[in-house]
């Protein structure tokens, strides 16, 4: 039985829209000529789980991923640097997206696959 807090909490996730056929997103090339991604994340955080889905579906095959649960040092990197304390948070080349909600909402307003550097 889940705690009530923990029930309202939960909300339903953003559906990710699927790119059309031979879009960028599609190429199954492994990162060429992508900006690196970085992702702060933990063992068990379904946020990490769907951003990473969606990077993968938009054609990210590499994501350097930092565990906060397994190094407090990087936990506390990623707070200083996002100013955060919430896993996913990811970056972009140097941009920081910011969680999944973020990402979510960047690359519905089409602003992910030009910062991922293949839709020049
Ligand atoms: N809106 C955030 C939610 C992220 C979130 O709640 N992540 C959980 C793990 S799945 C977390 O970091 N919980 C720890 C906390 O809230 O301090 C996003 O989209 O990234």
């Amino acid at each position: 039985m889940y705690p009530r807090r923990a029930l309202q909490a939960r909300r339903p996730l953003a559906k990710i829209a699927p790119l059309a056929p031979g879009s960028p997103g599609r190429s199954t090339q492994r990162n060429l000529g992508m900006n690196p991604v970085k992702m702060y994340t933990t063992q068990v955080c379904p946020y990490c789980l769907r951003a990473k889905a969606l990077l993968k579906q938009r054609g990210v095959t590499e994501i350097e991923e930092i565990r906060i649960d397994l190094d407090a040092a990087e936990r506390d990197r990623m707070i200083e640097l996002t100013g955060r304390r919430t896993v996913p948070q990811i970056f972009i080349g140097p941009t920081h997206v910011g969680g999944c909600d973020d990402l979510i909402a960047l690359d519905q307003a089409g602003g992910l696959m030009p910062l991922l550097g293949t839709a020049r």
